[in-house]
């Protein structure tokens, strides 16, 4: 009898923890499975990302690729939930809104760091 109580609650819990597992909404972005109609690629090296600006269409699905080509170095942008590292990285997103968003690096590179920092510009 208690085994057997045992076991419905285990399996409740899974059902709870499976449950938490999806789901998670964002803001200035949609993560997305559709096919990238553009592609854009930061290179990172010590201690600056390969351009001032990145520019992607609104509405448009966007692959991120980001690589280090010198030094260990990653992005974030806050605004479109997107955080790459490692040798090379992508992420698909369609961005929802107009605007400039800021790119930084996301790892204590070292003495150059606070200056690693580039704009994503969204055209309508
Ligand atoms: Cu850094």
């Amino acid at each position: 009898m208690k085994k057997a109580i045992a076991l419905m609650l285990s399996s409740v819990l899974l059902v709870i923890l499976a449950a938490c597992g999806s789901g998670g909404s964002s803001s200035g972005a949609e993560e997305s499975n559709l096919k990238p109609e553009s592609e854009i690629v930061i290179e990172a090296t010590n201690f600056k990302f390969d351009q001032e600006e990145y520019r992607v269409k609104k509405d448009t699905p966007v692959k991120i690729t980001f690589k280090n080509v010198e030094g260990n170095h990653g992005i974030i942008i806050p605004g479109l939930k997107v955080e790459l590292k490692g040798k090379s990285q992508s992420k698909v997103v369609v961005p929802k809104e107009a605007g400039e968003f800021e790119i930084a690096c996301s790892i204590m590179c070292g003495a150059g760091h606070s200056t690693m920092v580039s704009k994503l510009i969204v055209e309508e």
